[in-house]
Parts: C-alpha cells; sequence; structure tokens
C-alpha cells in the first residue's frame, strides 16, 4: 500500500443533543477527518479530539497542526503493508494520541479494504455482534433525567452510564435506581473528585453500580489504587490508561478492575489491542469508550468492541443518538435487544457518504505524494 494521497478535513456537526460532563458542554462537534487514498482504494480515519482540551491535553486545532506538520510528512508516499507498522513510523512524535490514532486507524481501514477482510476480523474480532450501552450527559432537571434514562431503557440499551459530579450525584443516583432497581447502571465522574472525597463515594456502594468511571485526576491511577481499597464498587480508568505500560501498572497497583478502552486516547489500534490483551491476561473486563464519534470513528469502534474481551456493553450506541444526518451508510442502528452487528464485508463496513462529508466541510488541506 503506498500512501499516496492524503487529504485532511474538518467537518462540524451540530449534535442532536447537548452533551454534558463535568468538564463542560458540546453544542457541536469540530472533526478532524483523515482520508488516505491508494490505488483506487479510499480509507478513513476519525480524529477524537475535542473542542477544547478539557477531556485530554489535546484539541482538534492541535492536533490538525500536528498531522499536518509532523505525521502527514513521515507517512506521505510510503510503502506499508499494515496499519501495526504506523507507531515505529511516527514514535518519535511524543503525544499527540488522538492525531496519531486517526492516521493509522486509516491505514488499517486501507488494509483491511486490500486483503478484502473486515476490519473486525482484521484487528481480532471474534464477535457478530456487540453488546451497546449509553452515556447520558447531565440534564438540567431531575425530571429531564429520569426521561432520559427511561427513554434510552425502553430503546433496549443494556447498560446505562450516569455523568455525575459533586452536587450531581447521590440524589440523582437515588432517584435512578429507585425507579429501576435491577438495570446495569454506571456512573463517570470524568475527574471530578479528589481523595477526600473518599466516604462521599463510599456511600454510592449502595447503589449497586457496575462501575465507576474515572472519579479523580485525569493523570492518576496512584491515587485510585487507594480509593479502591475504600469503596466496594469496582472503579474503571478511561482518562489516566494512555498505553500498555499504563493499562500494566495501573491493574498491578489495583487502581480499578475494569478498563475503558478509546482508541483515539491510546493512540491507534495497536495501542488499544495490546491494552485489551493485558487486561485480559489480568482477568479484567473491558469495554469500548466512545467520544460522540461521527460514522466512520463508530464504525472502527464496532470494529474493536468484537475482541473477546470487550465483555461488558460499551458507549457505541446508535447514530440517531447524536446526529440528525450521520456521514456513513447506513447508519448505525441497535436491536430492540440493545445489539448492533458487526459488519462481515471488507473493510469499515460503512460506506462514507462523500456528499455529506462535503457538505460539513470548513476546512481542508490535500497532500500529494
Ligand atoms: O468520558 O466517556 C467519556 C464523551 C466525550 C468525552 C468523554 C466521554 C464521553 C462520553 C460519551 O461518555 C460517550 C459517547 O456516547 O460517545
Ligand atoms: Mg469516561
Amino acid at each position: 500500500m503506498k500512501l499516496q494521497q492524503i487529504t485532511l478535513r474538518e467537518i462540524q456537526m451540530p449534535l442532536a443533543h447537548p452533551f454534558v460532563t463535568s468538564f463542560g458542554r458540546t453544542n457541536t462537534r469540530r472533526i478532524l477527518l483523515v482520508q488516505i487514498e491508494s490505488d483506487g482504494v479510499s480509507a478513513w480515519g476519525e480524529c477524537v479530539a475535542g473542542e477544547h482540551p478539557y477531556f485530554s491535553d489535546e484539541m482538534i486545532d492541535t492536533a490538525w497542526l500536528i498531522t499536518e506538520s509532523e505525521l502527514v510528512p513521515r507517512l506521505l508516499g510510503k510503502t506499508l503493508e499494515k496499519g501495526s507498522d504506523i507507531p515505529a513510523l511516527l514514535e518519535q512524535v511524543r503525544g499527540h494520541r488522538m492525531a496519531k490514532a486517526a492516521v493509522e486507524n486509516a491505514v488499517w481501514d486501507m488494509e483491511a479494504q486490500v486483503k478484502g477482510v473486515s476490519l473486525a476480523r482484521l484487528l481480532g474480532g471474534t464477535r457478530d455482534r456487540i453488546a451497546c450501552g449509553v452515556s447520558i450527559g447531565m440534564q438540567d432537571t431531575m425530571d429531564e433525567q429520569l426521561a432520559k434514562v427511561e427513554q434510552e431503557v425502553a430503546a433496549g440499551y443494556q447498560r446505562i452510564k450516569l455523568k455525575c459530579k459533586p452536587g450531581w450525584d447521590t440524589e440523582m443516583f437515588a432517584a435512578v435506581r429507585k425507579r429501576w432497581p435491577d438495570i446495569l447502571l454506571s456512573c463517570d465522574a470524568n475527574s471530578a473528585y479528589r481523595l477526600s472525597d473518599a466516604d462521599h463515594i463510599a456511600t454510592w456502594d449502595e447503589f449497586n453500580l457496575l462501575m465507576i468511571e474515572q472519579p479523580l485526576w485525569y493523570d492518576d491511577f496512584f491515587f485510585h489504587a487507594e480509593l479502591q481499597r475504600r469503596i466496594k464498587t469496582d472503579i474503571c480508568l478511561d482518562e489516566c490508561i494512555r498505553n500498555r505500560r499504563d493499562a500494566d501498572a495501573a491493574l498491578r497497583l489495583g487502581s480499578g478492575r475494569i478498563l475503558n478502552i478509546k482508541v483515539g486516547r491510546v493512540g491507534g489500534f495497536s495501542e488499544a489491542i495490546a491494552i485489551h490483551d493485558i487486561a485480559q491476561q489480568h482477568g479484567v473486563p473491558v469495554w469500548c469508550g466512545g467520544m460522540l464519534e461521527s460514522g466512520i470513528g463508530r464504525a472502527q469502534n464496532i470494529a474493536l468492541s468484537s475482541l473477546p474481551n470487550f465483555t461488558l456493553p460499551g458507549d457505541v450506541s446508535a447514530s440517531k443518538r447524536y446526529w440528525a444526518q450521520d456521514i456513513i451508510h447506513p447508519e448505525v442502528t441497535v436491536s430492540p435487544e440493545g445489539e448492533i452487528a458487526v459488519p462481515a464485508s471488507p473493510g469499515r463496513g460503512f460506506e462514507v457518504d462523500q456528499d455529506r462529508v462535503d457538505a460539513l466541510t470548513v476546512r481542508r488541506a490535500h497532500f500529494n505524494g
């Protein structure tokens, strides 16, 4: 595969519903798409960096700059055999994992098409359906929060995750649990608490949560181990796991008992697979996180979720929860049982709607090798 042409595009997509977390509100997603063309094959990657450096230290503008000035020059015109060749070529550039992931994942997409296998099988996936959960952003009132949960439970989602922060936690969990005593329920604090909140967090044990996601600092997995010793509920790590060493160290420390894998957060499919494998060796289940992806990132999350140790429902849900119209055909849909079918066709299994992408594009850069 010769990487002949690389095109970067920024698309702007208004969310069907604003998404609110402890770190901020998102109304419109600005998404960097990477397209790589080679011998008539067109492959895509999505950069999940946000509009601001609030979830991580990357944002779309830094990702654009790094991709254009550092990543593309290392790849343009190169002949590669596989997606897993990419990390070594980008190794000199430290950090910027979301930028790197978009490029690496596009090359995996190309490899799958060239080999005529599904992206899921190429990654080592074994499932033909994946279990889906939803992440529910913080609503303005308790009534709206309960109505949202009601809607997603009725749609069949297998696990409901509630975004929380100090002041929007215990009372809200109690209200949801009272109405739905038996559903799989979890929460995600996005680093909104401190170790001094341990006693407060321990009171949530009564809600029988499947997990508490990243309660403490975004860059910590040392103090999470102390918190885990003080509560019964399993901690799930998200923000703080950047690579396979973090995963191994955190699991050895006992910082959590579940991992959320986001392919962008860890720098691409190669690292995501390595983290999946390490968690499996520790006997720790993983699930696929979401970053409000367009259909391209969503298709790639579906493929990743088909690996064997993705045993818990992920945050990969239907296109229509996010977008009035997605940029892929068909859009991602979820069955009444809360499952998404993993495509078996070559490549990502969803066509990119080029007209829709063009209509949403606000900036473009094209490189010819
Ligand atoms: O922490 O999982 C998170 C969205 C943006 C940034 C961080 C997170 C999230 C979500 C949404 O929880 C998951 C999704 O539905 O895509
Ligand atoms: Mg999270």
